[in-house]
């Protein structure tokens, strides 16, 4: 089995298309193929505070669709299928960027890209587990001891890693380290919280470099465990980026 695993993109799709190119897919019929058979995963996140989240949604609704990339949702992901639902969201923390261009669309439109997302994410497990046992895809982690498991503590888990329900000083939750304490033996691959650089501890990998604060996007390339980067477009956040 040989993945390209693409970190939180965001909206970032100008990004997303670029580290495509550079990991030698080519963009047919809206969506990417690689000339010997990969296929790209993703960590979920598609969506929120970039520009583009409804072109990233369609690229990567064509790729399941075709059995070409593997797809798991993030706490993003879920909130914009609870808004899709009609439940009662807050339209924050770069929701209202993908509402906003929900909302520029014809109605014709909505009612397709809608369609496309709700189905792309009911299609979606909570976290894949790939290449026998050796690989596991979610997207804040996963413990070790959750790994075949699938009640709502697992999927607090998945969505918003291990947090306590205490928020810091600044407002966000308080998230405990379990990559620290991973002894397992599949190999982890995840996003959720931002850094600055890819962060690897114990067979986990944290591949999210804040393509949507300005930093790089990032895949991971299995089994060959290769890095590759662009550069992001969007401006720099300082803050928005984790010290772990
Ligand atoms: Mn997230």
């Amino acid at each position: 089995m040989r993945l390209d695993i693409i970190g939180d993109i965001h909206g970032c799709f100008a990004e997303f298309k670029e580290l495509t190119l550079k990991l030698d897919y080519s963009w047919k019929k809206g969506f990417p193929v690689h000339p010997s058979g990969r296929k790209l995963a993703f960590v979920g996140d598609l969506t929120d505070r970039g520009p583009e989240s409804f072109a990233v949604i369609d690229a990567v609704y064509n790729l399941a669709a075709n059995n070409m990339g593997y797809y798991v949702p993030g706490n993003h992901c879920n909130k914009l299928y609870r808004f899709f639902l009609g439940n009662k969201v807050q339209i924050t923390h770069g929701l209202e960027t993908t509402v906003a261009e929900y909302e520029q669309m014809a109605s014709q439109k909505q009612q397709e890209v809608r369609q496309k997302f709700m189905e792309l994410y009911e299609n979606a497990p909570l976290y894949r587990v790939l290449d026998n046992n050796k690989l596991v895809i979610a997207h804040a982690g996963i413990k070790e001891s959750y790994i075949g498991k699938h009640s709502s503590k697992v999927k607090t888990f998945v969505l918003y890693g291990d947090i306590t329900g205490e928020k810091n000083p600044d407002g966000t939750p308080v998230r405990r380290d379990w990559a620290k304490e991973y002894e397992g033996e599949a190999l982890i691959v995840y996003g959720h919280t931002p850094l600055k650089e890819v962060r690897r501890i114990n067979n986990t990998y944290n591949i999210d470099t804040g393509a949507v604060f300005g930093n790089k996007l990032t895949a991971l390339r299995y089994p060959e465990m290769q890095l590759l980067s662009v550069q992001s477009r969007m401006p720099y956040v300082e803050e928005k980026f984790r010290k772990i």
